[in-house]
């Protein structure tokens, strides 16, 4: 089949699942076109059956704002009339759906492809449901041909929010098993004098809490010779760093920046830490728990779907750091136990979340639109 995949191509966990669905597709015979408005992030420079087009974008001193969405849509309609396309995959709702919606509309009807959105999560809990974008969300889910959601939790939160005409499908994210099997990294280069080592990556954005991963820290470094290694960029880096800095513990945090190989860090880790607001999925306690990385994470979205309590890691209340130092000190002084939790998190992982599984529930829904 030949498929358009448009993405926001920046280091964050609806790329990284539609640049990997990308690839797995293609691994299986189907050619696969990216539209984006850079390279995306975890997307290799060259790959078999997959190409990549990016938004050209003009700036005139009128527009006071860029007009991005305009010249995504209209890159859409070119490379999908140029190509043949059968099918547009939107992930994220904003703008990407409304972009392929706007494109499928400027072809000729003989020409026009199927839609499948995916929601991701922050595209309905936070720009969705905002009264600024309500309208325009609803409008992109009831013009596609098909919608689906990452987790059961995000499914229920989109049908109650938008009074939708038709289902949600759920369709969990995967994990890439054949990057993680191998997966080695360094730990005497993160941690030189053999600490424990606790890790968060995100993209830093308010909704990862990420001075609560700080306070935390605090009560764990007063117990157990640790390490803290944030990895990722975004607006709340800073923040972030202040508290480090304000806690005294400046010799004991590492800020690594944006981090594309995450195979190669990840295994070192001696527990993930991950305290959001909420989470619709969370790609990476997945990608964590594939790694034997046990996780420790907030009760709150679809991260229960993911992180099962007492198994693969432990659950506490939103902005309980209390909770969280406490149960990262019961692992960090007990090797047996986060073994055997690393092991669990593996197997419910690879069981749960298998690659093979979720692209042909995606394969399925493709030929079911295009026949
Ligand atoms: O908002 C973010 O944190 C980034 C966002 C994205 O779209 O890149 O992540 C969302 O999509 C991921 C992939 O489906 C999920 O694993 C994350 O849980 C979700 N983030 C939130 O719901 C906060």
């Amino acid at each position: 089949m030949k498929i358009g995949i448009t993405c926001h191509p920046t280091a964050g966990g609806s790329g990284i699942v539609a640049t990997e669905l990308g690839i797995a597709l293609a691994e299986k015979g189907h050619t696969i076109h990216f539209v984006t408005t850079e390279h995306p992030f975890r997307l290799p420079d060259c790959r078999e059956n997959i190409f990549c087009h990016c938004v050209d974008l003009i700036s005139y001193p009128l527009f006071r704002y860029p007009l991005c969405a305009f010249a995504l849509a209209n890159r859409i309609c070119q490379v999908a009339e140029e190509h043949a396309i059968q099918l547009w995959h939107a992930h994220y709702a904003t703008p990407h759906a409304t972009c392929a919606i706007m494109a499928r509309e400027m072809l000729p009807p003989e020409k026009r492809f199927k839609i499948v959105t995916t929601l991701h999560g922050t595209d309905i809990t936070l720009v969705g449901t905002d009264p600024s974008f309500f309208r325009i969300t609803k409008f992109a889910m009831e013009n596609s041909d098909a919608v689906t959601a990452v987790s059961k939790w995000l499914t229920r939160e989109t049908e109650r929010e938008f009074d939708l005409t038709s289902p949600v499908r759920t369709i969990y994210n995967f994990v890439n098993e054949d990057l993680l099997a191998h997966a080695r990294a360094d730990r005497a280069a993160l941690a030189p004098k053999n600490e424990k080592i606790v890790m968060h990556i995100s993209n830093f954005r308010p909704v990862k809490r990420v001075t609560d991963i700080v306070r935390a820290f605090a009560k764990i470094a007063d117990q157990v010779p640790a390490r803290l290694v944030m990895v990722g960029e975004g607006p709340e880096r800073l923040s972030a760093a202040a508290v480090v800095k304000q806690l005294g513990l400046s010799d004991k945090v590492t800020f690594l920046g944006n981090y594309r190989a995450i195979e190669n860090i990840l295994p070192a880790a001696d527990l993930l830490l991950q305290p959001s607001e909420h989470e619709s999925f969370g790609m990476v306690p997945l990608e964590a728990m594939a790694c034997r990385v046990p996780v420790i994470a907030t009760a709150s979205g679809g991260i229960i779907e993911v992180v099962e309590h007492g198994v693969t890691g432990y659950l506490c209340e939103v902005g309980d750091t209390d909770c969280m130092a406490a149960w990262a000190i019961e692992l960090l002084t007990d090797a047996e136990r986060a073994r055997q939790m690393g092991e669990q998190g593996r197997e419910r992982a690879l069981r749960l979340f298998p690659k093979d599984k979720i692209v042909a529930q995606y394969e399925a829904l493709y030929s079911e639109l295009v026949g």
